[in-house]
């Protein structure tokens, strides 16, 4: 017997989507039986982490869902079929539309870890709705750095930990959590290296932080005043980039002044970390001769998020970290996913849109109410928001107050249970998909994965359900497709030519590009979905034409266009398709803005104020959502994949667990001003006293009403999010933890 051959795909459970070889086996040879990492991707090189071997848990999750379902009057859910399920939703979202106005029809989602695809058709039936306000989870973790960002620097940047001398993970445990190009190779060529100095700030002893030279082991929530004192170390000391400084920012003099108010002291003594240790960690920062750093959920989840943001900004442009090797970059994206800040406001709540997102604590705001710009339905798509936003109790009310909700995903979820229709989509599997979490610099990859697997009958691709709601909302016809049809036969340029005489001269095929795309551009099978590629691929060209034409994609926009996204279906595996250089990058540079005044205030008030002190009847701090070696947001459904911790301890410290008499596998109840849970605790080292740690992804309700472990958003509140950008403080829940029984 020949051995089964080796197929290409990447995994899509976090947002690094390693590229993967799978062997197909088993029942009518659809269970992925062999994986391993895939050395032809140019970004992973072979990489993958314990998780991907298990994906065929994903493909053959308990909670799949078929058929489309329709929710009867006794809140059960009936089988419908396809014609059904399109001719309802899309009258039901129609009458709101024409009813409320378009822009009551919310958005939520668009893509998970590693499939970006649907969001980019669903453009076409947010437009075809008039639909104007949506989010996704990047709205609760990203958006206040986002926000900072742009009013630093006018972008977001991302670091080149590979070269880097210093490497600095501020809330952020890459040894589980990834985020970086094959992480645990990078942490460990770091950590080995003498010259080279890996600093952590985290109140755990994570994998990461063991690993540490220097291991900053803040109390939780502290970190706005470790940063105000390492930023106060570099003032003080002399150790500001003067060179860089000088050439390319602006504010240091209203910096300065508002650090005088700044006490290294007193920082130290209010985050726990010894004054000493911040000092040496700030001048190892700026001797060195680049320095990459990550912020991540531990500190965007947390008190002060956005000031830490600005902080932590701050830092690295003081220490000259950006736009050389080994420092921080902006890498040209195939699609966007980033922004910054707009002067436009949710409608009822008021709150800051920020890279076209609706903050996701103010969701349930936004429909709780009799507002009449109140939203009053919702497309919900690769997402699970009745799990994944805080207070889930909430938004469980808020789905249910909205006329009409939609949910299009593989599984049975937490949000399908709620929605009016359930859409099954096919499997990322089951289709050719494709992540535009592409962030590598100066060679930046993009991969269009084909399908590994036949589509089942029931479920479909989100481009083909989105193409039905267009045609069935009218917005597009068979007339439209003729033209591009008949261009098609005369070759890709010509096609691409005409698609984009059309979608010039017209706006409504502007809006439907993705749905003429799909439906005329002729593709392989197991590449069909990737048509809405070739107008992506078009507007980077004209966007970005330098970084496109040095990796061999030059030309005039079309010819650049057509020739990129013809690489991308001969190249499964993925493929280069921006080049940048340094040199370049800090040509492009803006001038750097030290000052922002608003969060300067907000320093001076918390230095004023100190750090928060515990609730008596709340004395623990409750981490709710912790990244470990079996967790993947709801991805992973089916309680089995995991290899250990299928329970989703509650980890507590030595000393804690001692005074409360728990051991290892007792049972603890965890209680917060939302809700209260019982859970498995855990007794472990790497937990400081008075900190508690519970993992995200788990208490998924299964088919057979089992929940293993705990949701952690039944414990959190919506209120309880930062100032500016409403990102929650999921990392620092106020909870009580008492042995039961
Ligand atoms: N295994 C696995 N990997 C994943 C995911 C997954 O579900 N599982 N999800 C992916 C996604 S969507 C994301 S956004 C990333 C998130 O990746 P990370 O941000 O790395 O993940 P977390 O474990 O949520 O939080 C990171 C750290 O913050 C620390 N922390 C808690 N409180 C504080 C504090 O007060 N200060 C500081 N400095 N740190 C604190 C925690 O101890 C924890 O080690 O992970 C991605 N990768
Ligand atoms: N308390 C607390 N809450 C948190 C966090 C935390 O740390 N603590 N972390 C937050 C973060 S950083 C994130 S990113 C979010 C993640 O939360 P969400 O953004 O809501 O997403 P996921 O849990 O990743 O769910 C992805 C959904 O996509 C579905 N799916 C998988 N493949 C496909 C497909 O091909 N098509 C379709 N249509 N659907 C598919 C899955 O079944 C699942 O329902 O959670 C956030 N919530
Ligand atoms: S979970 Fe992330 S790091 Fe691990 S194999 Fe998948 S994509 Fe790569
Ligand atoms: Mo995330």
């Amino acid at each position: 017997m020949t051995a089964p051959e080796w197929k290409t795909t990447a995994c899509i459970l976090c947002e690094c989507n390693c590229g993967l070889e799978v062997q197909l086996g088993g029942e009518q040879n659809r269970h992925l039986v062999k994986l391993r990492g895939d050395d032809a991707h140019p970004a992973s090189q072979g990489y993958a982490c314990e998780k991907a071997h298990r994906l065929d848990h994903y493909q053959h999750g308990p909670d799949r869902i078929t058929t489309p379902l329709r929710r009867k009057s006794d809140g059960t859910f009936e089988a419908i079929d396809w014609p059904t399920a399109i001719r309802e939703v899309s009258a039901r979202l129609a009458r709101v539309r024409d009813t409320h106005g378009g822009d009551t029809i919310f958005y939520y989602g668009g893509g998970g870890q590693g499939n970006h695809l649907p969001g980019a058709y669903a453009t076409a039936t947010r437009r075809a709705l008039g639909s104007r306000y949506r989010s996704s989870a990047l709205a609760q973790e990203k958006t206040g750095e986002f926000w900072v960002g742009d009013r630093m620097m006018g972008t977001v940047t991302r670091a080149d930990f590979e070269h880097c001398e210093v490497a600095l993970f501020l809330g952020k445990n890459p040894w589980h959590s990834h985020s970086i190009p094959r992480a645990r190779v990078t942490l460990k060529a770091i950590a080995r290296d003498p010259n080279r100095t890996l600093i952590v700030v985290d109140p755990r002893r994570t994998e990461t932080a063991e690993l540490a030279d220097l291991h900053l082991q803040v109390k939780p929530g502290t970190d706005a005043w470790l940063l105000a004192a390492l930023v106060r170390v570099l003032l003080e000391e002399g150790l500001v980039a003067t060179g860089f400084v000088a050439a390319h920012t602006e504010g240091l003099d209203e910096v300065r002044a508002a650090f005088e108010q700044v006490k290294v002291a007193e920082c130290c003594a209010a985050c726990g970390v010894g004054e000493a240790l911040v000092r040496e960690a700030a001048r190892v920062m700026a001797k060195a001769k680049s320095m990459a750093s990550f912020e991540d959920l531990g500190v965007q989840m947390n008190l002060h998020s956005t000031l830490v943001s600005y902080l932590h900004h701050l830092l690295v442009a003081l220490t000259g970290n950006v736009g050389r090797p080994g420092s921080h970059y902006v890498p040209t994206p195939l699609v966007s996913l980033f922004g910054g800040a707009s002067s436009r406001k949710s409608p009822v709540a008021g709150a800051r849109i920020i890279a076209g997102m609706t903050p996701c604590n103010a969701i349930a705001d936004e429909i709780l109410t009799e507002h009449p710009k109140r939203y009053r339905a919702m497309i919900i798509e690769a997402a699970n928001p009745a799990h994944s936003l805080a207070e889930s109790p909430r938004f469980r009310e808020a789905l249910r107050a909205l006329d009409t909700v939609v949910v299009i995903d593989v599984a049975m979820t937490e949000s399908a249970r709620e929605a009016h229709y359930v859409l099954p989509a096919s499997t990322q599997f089951e289709k050719a998909e494709a992540t535009f979490f592409n962030f590598d610099f100066p060679e930046n990859v993009f991969q269009l994965r084909p399908r590994l697997l036949e589509p089942l009958p029931g479920p479909l691709p989100e481009a083909e359900i989105h193409a039905r709601l267009c045609e069935a909302l009218g917005e597009v016809t068979e007339a439209d497709y003729a033209p591009l049809r008949a261009a098609a036969t005369e070759g890709l340029v010509a096609y691409a030519s005409k698609l984009l005489e059309l979608t010039m001269t017209e706006p409504r095929l502007s809006a439907q590009a993705p749905v003429l795309l799909y439906r005329t551009l002729p593709l392989p099978e197991a590449q069909k979905e990737g048509a809405v590629l070739l107008g992506l691929a078009a507007k980077a060209a004209m966007e970005h034409p330098e970084a496109l034409k040095r990796a061999g994609f030059g030309g005039e926009p079309i010819e650049a266009a057509t020739a990129l996204f013809t690489a991308m279906l001969e190249k499964p595996s993925g493929l280069v398709f921006a080049i940048d250089t340094w040199e370049d990058l800090r040509a492009r540079l803006p001038t750097i803005q030290l000052a922002l005044p608003d969060l300067l205030e907000e320093l001076g008030q918390a230095l004023r104020a100190g750090p928060q002190r515990p609730d008596a009847a709340f004395p623990f701090v409750l981490s709710a959502g912790e990244r470990r070696s079996f967790t993947a947001n709801t991805i992973m459904r089916d309680a089995a994949w995991r290899k250990t911790d299928g329970a989703g301890a509650l980890r507590i410290s030595p000393d804690d667990a001692q005074r409360l008499g728990v051991a290892t596998g007792d049972r603890v109840r965890v209680t917060t001003r939302a809700g209260s849970r019982e859970v498995l605790a855990e007794v472990s080292e790497t937990m400081q006293r008075g900190h508690v740690s519970l993992p995200n992804g788990l208490g998924t309700r299964l088919a057979d009403g089992s929940a293993p472990g705990v949701a952690p958003n039944e414990l959190t509140r919506a209120a309880d999010c930062d100032p500016w950008v409403g990102t929650p403080w999921h990392k620092h829940v106020a909870a009580n933890v008492e042995r039961v029984g």
